[in-house]
């Protein structure tokens, strides 16, 4: 038996996307000034959000870099106004003075799509903050470059292998194994197949003994395979792939539509737990 299978159950938690961006995958531009942005926050919360990851970066393929302060000046006023509200508030950034000025107005979840590789400082500041959780996810190289680094022969094993290096860092640097979820990274210098095969084989990378959370939430792949254009046409089968997560126990799931999955997840709970 792993020692994940030997963890006990806990119902897969739902994170609700607060993109405050103006050229996101599937939300750009719609929560970019503040009230919008809080208005779809509250939102988030009466669907029942258990996290509501709040991230001032797009990381659409291609996408530009924004400078420090644009991203501050998105996201803080965002996750204090958040905190007053009462939810959990993870901050979806890069950059260690960004993940350290979210701590301080109130987030408690650092969720870094680089997985610490963007900036050398972040592992620092999240092992100074013991009662933060750190999301590490797999990750190449930034946007711009990211589908070059499309290349793999076996794709879950590379991906394991690569989370397994990333830890073995964010532990030298004094992270406690606790603190610790690590995410595919789905769509991240992956094609569809490899997304694909990677949601297949999640429980190669839950052997590593870490929770995982999966973001497939409206991304492109998914609109391939069932020929959606528009972001937004893609839920269903977003919806099709929070059932199955719930099911294998993922930790959690990153999504832009609170609501529904969380009702899926309680279809699941009760059927099997
Ligand atoms: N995907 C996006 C942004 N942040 N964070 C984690 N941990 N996992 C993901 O899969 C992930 C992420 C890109 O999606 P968006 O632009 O729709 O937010």
């Amino acid at each position: 038996m792993s020692e994940f299978e030997s963890r006990e159950h806990q119902r897969t938690l739902v994170m609700g996307i607060l993109n405050v961006t103006p050229d996101s995958f599937a939300d750009g531009g719609e929560h970019f000034e503040f009230s919008d942005a809080m208005k779809h926050g509250r939102l988030l919360i009466e669907e029942g959000a258990d996290i509501i990851d709040v991230g001032g970066e797009s990381t659409r393929p291609g996408a530009d870099r924004i400078s420090i302060d644009d991203e501050l000046d998105r996201v803080i006023p965002v996750i204090t106004e958040l905190r007053e509200l009462g939810a959990v508030v993870s901050v979806d950034t890069m950059r260690s003075e960004v993940a350290k000025a979210a701590i301080g107005a109130g987030a408690t979840i650092v969720n870094d799509v680089s997985g610490g590789l963007a900036d050398p400082l972040m592992a620092k500041v999240i092992a100074g903050s013991p009662q933060i959780q750190y999301i590490a996810m797999h990750w190449r190289g930034h946007s711009k470059q990211m589908q070059e680094l499309a290349s793999y022969e076996d794709v879950v094993r590379e991906v394991k292998d690569e989370l397994d290096d990333r830890v073995t860092e964010l532990l030298k640097a004094g992270i406690n194994p606790e603190q610790i979820i690590l995410d595919p990274g789905i769509g991240f210098a992956k094609n569809p197949e490899h997304n694909w095969a990677l949601l297949r084989g999640l429980e190669r990378l839950q052997l590593l003994g870490y929770p995982l959370l999966v973001g497939v939430s409206r991304k492109r792949f998914l609109g391939e395979l069932i020929g959606a254009d528009h972001p937004k046409d893609r839920d269903h089968a977003t919806l099709a792939i929070t059932s199955d997560l719930a099911r294998r126990e993922v930790w959690g799931v990153r999504t832009h539509a609170v609501k529904p999955h969380r009702d899926a997840i309680e279809v699941i709970e009760e059927l099997y737990y």
